[in-house]
């Protein structure tokens, strides 16, 4: 087999890079360990930056998401003192769609299904070779029989547990990482949203999100210790605890019901530098993990994405401008959501050591939010995403 860009890893990030390359006449191939269904099974981000938006309009993929997807001008910040309203189109006119990543790529796979990419599901063993050359190619397993696959390059887009990231020799990576001592507990119920937009909330007890897909459909998280297993939090025990910790009026009149999905997952931020050697290309999780409290994860993979489509674009054209420039483009933006979900994180939970001092300023963090409109200006426009 040969193509010219080798995809792996089917989830958002392979599946947009594979529908924006062939809509651009450059061929792909996407290698995917799993399922189509355990692809679609997954329940992760539910916040769309404008560029993610506009990246899908791009892709041919903007229709469901307008029609279903709701526009969010703001979120709410809670507290023991109350809450108070961080107002994106005041502070800096933009929004971001509420959309689940799931509803993102069921649209992906029906404009790739629509174009008759080409995407093997279940593949096994996949195995990078040559990335130094200008030859590279994959090897993998398709239906017991091993098969090769040559082409001009190859975007890594299997997540944080991929074959791409450790394909880069150890001595040319350099990795950064923050592992956080604590996990959210999320559960999904078709129940009526708590509020009328995401409020995040800051309490002793630890960290609640109220958030939602739609008016029928609710997401929210605690968060839990990481010794804590999903097994451990009945329905009951979840609604009760984050009632606890919502504001009393939200928590007084909301909705509650049998959980559709639950599941806990730790936070960590991390980065791996570079994310180009040769001829490979690590693109969104294979690359970096934010803790999901600043709504980035699948935002910085789309912006991955973006850099990518370029260079590929140019680089099919003759240049390979955009090839050498991948990843310093890609790491500005990633190092600036870096830093803020690492800020979001360390103003919204309660740390297990976290000193007196630290309990204060973190308070007095929070009143600056408040009380400062230029803080919360700093935020929105963060929240809502930096141009790529
Ligand atoms: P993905 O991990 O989504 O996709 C990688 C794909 O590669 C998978 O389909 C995998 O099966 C495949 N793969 C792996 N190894 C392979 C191999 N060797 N060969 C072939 N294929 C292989 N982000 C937010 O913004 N908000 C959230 O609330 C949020 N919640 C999250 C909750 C959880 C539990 C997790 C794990 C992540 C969450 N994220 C959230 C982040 C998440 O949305 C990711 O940023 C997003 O899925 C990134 O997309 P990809 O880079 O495509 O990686
Ligand atoms: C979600 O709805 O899943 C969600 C929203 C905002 C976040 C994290 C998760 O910051």
């Amino acid at each position: 087999m040969r193509t010219q860009v080798a995809i792996i890893g089917g989830g958002p990030s392979g599946l947009l890079l594979s529908q924006l390359l062939n809509r651009a006449g450059i061929a792909t191939v996407v290698l995917e360990r799993t399922s189509r269904e355990h692809v679609l099974s997954r329940i992760r981000a539910g916040v769309l930056e404008e560029g993610t938006v506009r990246m899908l309009h791009e892709a041919g993929c903007g229709e469901r998401m307008m029609r279903e997807g709701h526009p969010h001008h703001g979120c709410y910040l809670s507290t023991t003192e109350g809450r108070f309203r961080v107002d994106f189109a005041q502070s800096c006119g933009k929004e971001v769609m509420v959309y689940g990543q799931t509803e993102v790529t069921h649209d992906l796979y029906d404009a790739q299904d629509a174009i008759g990419a080409t995407i093997l599901h279940e593949v096994s063993d996949v195995a990078l070779h040559d990335l130094d050359s200008d030859h590279p190619h994959v090897t993998f397993t398709k239906d017991g029989r091993a098969q090769r696959l040559d082409c001009d390059w190859i975007a890594g887009c299997d997540g944080f547990h991929g074959v791409s990231r450790k394909s880069i020799p150890q001595s040319v990576r350099q990795e950064f990482e923050r592992v956080y001592p604590f996990g959210w507990l999320g559960i999904l119920s078709h129940t009526k949203p708590a509020a009328d937009e995401l409020i995040y909330a800051n309490h002793p007890l630890g960290f609640a999100l109220a958030s939602m897909r739609n008016d029928r459909l609710s997401r929210y998280y605690i968060q839990v210790p990481l010794t804590d297993k999903v097994e451990d939090w009945s329905d009951e025990a979840f609604w009760t605890e984050i009632r606890r910790r919502l504001p009393a009026d939200v928590a007084g009149t909301m909705e509650t019901g049998p959980s559709i999905e639950k599941s806990i997952a730790p936070l960590r931020s991390f980065v791996t530098e570079p994310m180009r050697w040769g001829r490979l290309f690590l693109v969104g999780d294979a690359a970096h993990i934010v803790p999901p409290t600043g709504a980035k994860g699948l935002n910085l993979a789309v912006s991955d994405v973006h850099y990518l489509y370029e260079a590929l674009v140019e680089a099919a054209a003759g240049s390979m401008s955009g090839v050498e420039a991948y990843s310093g483009r890609a790491l500005t933006r990633v190092w600036g959501a870096m830093r803020f979900s690492w800020w979001m994180t360390s103003i919204l939970h309660r740390f297990p050591d976290q000193s007196a001092f630290d309990q204060k300023v973190q308070e007095a963090e929070l009143h600056v939010l408040r009380d400062m409109p230029s803080a919360r200006e700093t935020m929105a426009r963060n929240y809502v995403g930096q141009p790529f």
